[in-house]
């Protein structure tokens, strides 16, 4: 039996990857890290499996990262945790730093510290805010990056680290540079998340409208029960390189929105100047003002565009992403119509 440590497996991405390594007969380790209210909800179904055991630690504690490897000693390490919140990230950049950059060190020492150079796999959760600014269009593994963010550039140390335990220490240690994957398992601080629950409580009659930021960035947004089984076929090659996984398709936050609302057969227009506060978008039907734009939400430093090349995973992997655009936000918003009908809700919306 292979047996897997995943950090972050409270995480919208660690509740796909423990089903599909529980699926794969794993024995799968999860590192949590300590919370003063419970935080594996997104994993509740899995606690009682056999093959699945949650063990405290943090990333920012060397010391407890070390002895979960030394205590687990895994085939593969997914490392997933991280300060995931590119908004966020920029008024906690020290905080961000110390988890997605120097915790992937932590990680990476802790492999070879306790002798499993050869032993143990390596997975790095990059990202396409690496590419930030971008360079060119689409973006695959060779694009130059620049990155726009303090989440970005922790990524950014973790991505070089990665590379650099791989050719100093002959380490099987890759990266996924994974553009955005979303799925009713998303935060819901990010924006397809807070689109489609928004939508779902105003076609609930539970609100009347809500505020967004940047309707203009483009994001290649997947599936992310689809890019889990990407992560784990990167960790199932001859030997070790680095992949983007992406769809291949671009949107707007604003064409998000649109489709979200045409789930429930409202059809959104937009009025006021585009690109100003003053901009709403308003039920065609009845002209209700259904969306605001908030300009808190916007941020210091925007990504505009991204949109990734996935050959490379296609043709070594034989990875390609099936649910596209329309299809995903359909699944959220279902999702979502009914999530928040639940009575806890209430209380999870306010904790976000
Ligand atoms: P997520 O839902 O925000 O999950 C992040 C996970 O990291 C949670 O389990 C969280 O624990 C854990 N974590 C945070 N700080 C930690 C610490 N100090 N010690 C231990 N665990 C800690 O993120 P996700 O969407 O699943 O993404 C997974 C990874 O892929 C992240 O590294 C993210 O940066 C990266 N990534 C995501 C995307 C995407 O579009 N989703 C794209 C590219 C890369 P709690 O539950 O306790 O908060
Ligand atoms: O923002 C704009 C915002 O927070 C997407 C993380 O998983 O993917 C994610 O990072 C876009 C940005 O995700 C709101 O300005 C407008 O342009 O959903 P997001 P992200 O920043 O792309 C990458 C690949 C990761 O690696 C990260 O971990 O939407 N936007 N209005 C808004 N964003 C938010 N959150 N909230 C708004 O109200």
């Amino acid at each position: 039996m292979k047996k897997a440590l995943i950090t972050g497996i409270t995480g919208q991405d660690g509740h796909y990857l423990t089903d599909l390594l529980l699926q794969k007969n794993y024995k799968v380790y999860g590192l949590v890290r300590r919370n003063s209210s419970p935080n594996t909800h997104r994993i509740n179904a899995f606690l009682n499996h056999p093959n699945l055991t949650l063990l405290s630690g943090d990333m920012s504690d060397s010391i407890s990262v070390s002895r979960i490897v030394a205590d687990t000693r895994p085939d593969e390490i997914y490392n997933l945790a991280a300060m995931s919140h590119v908004g966020l990230s920029f008024n906690q950049p020290e905080y961000t730093a110390d988890v997605d950059a120097l915790g992937t060190l932590r990680m990476l020492e802790a492999i070879r510290s306790n002798k499993l150079e050869k032993a143990t796999r390596f997975y790095q959760a990059s990202t396409s805010e690496l590419f930030g600014k971008v360079q060119e269009v689409p973006q695959t593994e060779k694009t130059p990056f620049h990155p726009r963010s303090p989440y970005a550039i922790a990524k950014l140390y973790s991505y070089w680290t990665t590379v650099n335990y791989r050719e100093a220490y002959g380490m099987f240690a890759t990266n996924g540079i994974l553009f955005n994957h979303e799925s009713p398992h998303r935060g819901l601080n990010f924006v397809t998340r807070k689109i489609t629950t928004n939508v779902a409580e105003i076609v609930n009659g539970m609100r009347s409208h809500f505020t967004i930021g940047n309707l203009e960035s483009k994001r290649d947004w997947g599936y992310a029960k689809e890019y889990v089984e990407g992560m784990w076929r990167i960790l199932q090659q001859d030997s070790p390189k680095d992949f983007v996984l992406a769809t291949g398709e671009t949107h707007s936050v604003r064409e998000f929105i649109e489709a979200a609302f045409e789930c429930v057969d409202i059809k959104i227009e937009w009025k006021g100047p585009k690109g100003s506060v003053e901009e709403c978008g308003v039920n065609a039907k009845n002209n209700e003002v259904l969306v605001k734009i908030d300009p808190q939400q916007f941020r210091p430093a925007e990504v505009d565009l991204l949109i990734g090349d996935a050959s490379l995973a296609k043709k070594d992997l034989g990875w390609e992403p099936k649910v596209k655009f329309q299809e995903l936000v359909e699944i959220m918003v279902k999702h979502d119509i009914e999530y928040v009908k639940q009575p806890y809700w209430q209380v999870e919306k306010t904790l976000c």
